[in-house]
């Protein structure tokens, strides 16, 4: 039966007639079908690889992108008068992470699954996802983000595990979702654990619910608030309730298998995404030494050898140390275990740095994963010297064996074929379709880079993309953008170390030029999208900040036509694929040393944009492979950055007061015009951190970005020169696709 039966069958109706509801239903029950039918990638070692995030996204594309069955389905719907896109709205995100971090494990899901490896990720089934923003008043708020319908990808599976706690125990269930490779015939499984008690009407106003009642809201909530007590141990309680279960399905499969425990790491590899599945080494030595008869020698040997860790920080605040006390009232059962782990480091080592509970009876999560896993990455080069050398040193000494980085990618089939069908196909008439499969392909696009046909086409596609954008802001937020104006993005977490606040200092410079009759030669459009976490005063202010600014350039006639401040409300996956494709600037503007390695930045350049950026994370690599003249670098070095740390010798006010031009920008935070807009709460708190604090060195930086940016802005008006730029960046990001990551992986660390 043709494909186009089969989708009339399954509506039983014709398919001009039907709904795009209606269609996209048909369409999920057609894909999860076929996925059902595939047997699983099989191999005599399997990877597990844990996380508290997977934030994999729409599926329905992907999966008929991998399957081989986009086309198809677009000519169909097509003929038929239905337009893929409008179908792909229909399909609610599951917004499973928060941020790169869990990007990243759905986009290493995807190529483990490509690369034909036996692995599986496991999570949990959080009823909702990362919270939903709306702007009131330039302000954000709020509210729950429920992903999963009658119809969704999820498959309840029979499997089920007891997990204990202190007071009471808890029955599992796991739901499955399937992870198609790239053109394969087998699949791989996310596994999200759950419970059947989740009660979503204990949610009030916002995104608020009772924090004690486990039994209701253990699975409710991706990371729920925690700024007190009731929420760290909820965190703990979900921790637990993951770990708990990977532990016990790990051993139910390799059980099923015939593997003999005492061999277990021959046969398992378990990767530990950041320090939030840390509990899995504790619950496994004490599963193996407490039924299954292993003796603690035996079984902290076994561990060890079966588990690997991966380091997403060098923000001290972001490493977990849960207090003894909170693990009491939760886990009691691990602790005689993890006492005798620190007992064990206490003996053989004597620097208390690397001691596993501290002075204050605090966990540290991550000494657990370094003494007890076998390996140890960083995610981007200079990361993982900044670990080797400062942040985790000690640790260094001991075991520099352990220690590897893995600089982290993307997977293209979300990140260009998905996002940018246009780019995708005139690279396949281009170069030929091989850069699919072996991303350093790419490069033969090199050959073009004089050809001025290539390059002006390169530009007609990325204007294509700057109207489709404009269509979808128009369409989403009643906002109007201008396809010839420049466009300049910047879409990540709101935090200070990413230094929205610098980029919003930028937007301040350049409207005061705008006043004083300095024009720019375009229109500039300053693109922003982020969301703060619920509790971070902060962060919430400079989206305040932003949203007045905004505000302010919108009303003002003598300033709107060259300037535009646009924050895309609710940031999420599916608004990146819209964005990334249209965009000339990429911001990736963190105080160096303290990205660890970003994963926007490569998108934005596998999508023809130039980055404007600090000497931080990936952006070195970036830097490395275009050369000095495909991207714009300025700011401090991180050397220079962890030395001011070092002696505390950075004092944001001596700028202030020093320079007077950065004390313009600064004032204008509080000046008249902003006030009048915004919350003078808000901004005058800003205002004051910014001054007294800048704990991420905003000011230390700001002109040297202001000058560069106002450079990038004069080279964009040099069409052919832009373009070129533009193609060798597209050439040159082969390096970061996630196929190459997990090969790496797979080569040095789980040898499946
Ligand atoms: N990252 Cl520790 C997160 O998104 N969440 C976290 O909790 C931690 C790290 C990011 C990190 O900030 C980025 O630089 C990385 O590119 C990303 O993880 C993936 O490694």
């Amino acid at each position: 039966m043709s494909l186009e039966e089969i989708l009339k069958n399954k509506l039983g109706k014709e398919i001009s007639s039907a709904s795009d509801a209606e269609i996209y239903t048909a369409l999920l029950n057609i894909t999860k079908e076929k996925m059902e039918g595939m047997e699983h990638n099989t191999g005599n070692r399997k990877l597990y690889y844990i996380s508290a995030e997977f934030l994999i996204g729409k599926l329905l594309s992907n999966n008929l992108i991998n399957l081989g069955m986009f086309d198809e389905v677009r000519e169909i719907l097509a003929k038929n008068g239905h337009s893929i896109t409008a179908v792909e709205e229909v399909e609610p995100e599951p917004s499973l992470g928060n941020g790169g971090l869990g990007r990243l494990a759905a986009c290493f899901l995807d190529s483990i699954a490509t690369l034909g490896l036996n692995g599986d990720g496991v999570g949990l089934n959080y009823h909702d996802g990362l919270f939903l923003q709306k702007f009131v008043d330039n302000k954000q708020y709020e509210e729950k983000n429920p992903w999963i319908t009658d119809n969704s990808w999820l498959t309840r599976t029979d499997v089920s595990f007891e997990v204990p706690f202190k007071d009471f125990t808890l029955k599992s269930t796991m739901h499955d979702i399937d992870v198609p490779g790239y053109h394969q015939s087998k699949c791989n499984k996310l596994h999200l654990f759950d419970i059947d008690s989740v009660d979503e009407s204990i949610i009030r106003d916002g995104i608020n619910f009772d924090k004690h009642d486990i039994g209701k809201n253990l699975t409710l909530f991706l990371y729920p608030d925690d700024s007190d007590e009731a929420g760290h141990l909820l965190r703990i309680y979900q921790q637990y309730f993951m770990v708990s279960n990977a532990a016990q399905l790990i051993i139910r499969e390799a059980e099923s298998r015939g593997v003999d425990l005492y061999r277990l790491h021959e046969h398992v590899c378990i990767q530990i995404n950041d320090t939030h599945p840390t509990m899995v080494i504790p619950e496994l030595i004490r599963i193996l030494t407490q039924q299954k008869g292993f003796n603690m020698d035996t079984a902290i040997d076994v561990v060890r050898k079966t588990c690997a860790y991966t380091n997403h920080t060098i923000l001290a605040e972001a490493l977990e140390k849960w207090p003894i006390s909170y693990l009491e009232k939760v886990v009691p059962q691990l602790l005689p275990i993890i006492y005798e782990l620190d007992a064990r480091i206490r003996r053989e080592f004597s620097d208390e740095r690397v001691y596993i509970i501290d002075n204050q009876n605090r966990v540290h999560m991550a000494h657990i994963d370094i003494h007890f896993g076998y390996a140890v990455n960083g995610v981007a080069a200079l990361h993982t010297e900044i670990l080797k050398n400062s942040e985790l040193r000690p640790f260094y000494d001991i075991y520099p064996e352990k220690f590897n980085n893995k600089t982290n990618g993307i997977t293209f089939r979300r990140w260009l074929v998905h996002c940018n069908h246009e780019l995708s196909e005139y690279l396949n008439e281009l170069i030929g379709p091989e850069y699919m499969d072996n991303a350093e392909n790419l490069e033969k696009l090199l050959a073009y880079k004089d050809d001025e046909k290539v390059l002006k086409k390169l530009r007609e596609i990325k204007k294509d993309a700057k109207i489709e954008l404009k269509k979808y802001l128009k369409h989403t937020q009643n906002i109007d953008i201008d396809e010839n104006s420049v466009f300049d993005i910047q879409i990540k977490r709101l935090h200070e170390y990413k230094r929205q606040q610098m980029n919003a200092l930028y937007a301040i410079y350049k409207y005061k030029e705008i006043k004083k009759g300095n024009l720019p030669k375009r229109p500039i459009t300053m693109i922003f999208g982020a969301k703060a976490a619920p509790a971070y005063t902060i962060a919430k202010d400079i989206i305040h900040l932003i949203l007045c600014l905004q505000q302010l350039v919108e009303n003002d006639p003598s300033v709107s036509p060259y300037l535009k401040i646009v924050m895309v409300e609710n940031y999420n996956v599916t608004k990146a694929e819209k964005l990334i494709p249209a965009c000339d600037i990429s911001e990736q503007i963190s105080l160096a040393s303290k990205e660890a390695s970003g994963t926007g930045n490569m998108k934005f350049m596998l999508n023809g944009a130039v980055t404007l950026g600090t000497e931080d994370g990936a952006n070195v690599e970036i830097h490395e492979l275009v050369g000095d003249d495909n991207i714009y670098i300025f700011g401090k070095k991180s050397e220079d950055v962890i030395k001011l740390y070092e002696t505390g010798s950075y004092c944001s006010a001596d700028i202030y007061n020093n320079d007077p031009e950065v004390e313009e920008l600064v004032d204008f935070i509080i000046s008249k015009e902003l006030i009048r807009i915004g919350d003078p709460m808000n901004l005058c708190r800003l205002y004051k951190e910014i001054v007294n604090k800048d704990w991420f060195m905003a000011l230390l930086d700001v002109k040297d970005y202001i000058k560069t940016k106002e450079q990038m802005l004069n080279d964009y008006e040099d069409e052919l020169a832009w373009s070129k730029k533009a193609l060798v960046n597209i050439a040159k990001a082969g390096f970061f696709s996630s196929d190459r990551t997990i090969a790496e992986y797979n080569n040095d660390i789980w040898h499946l």
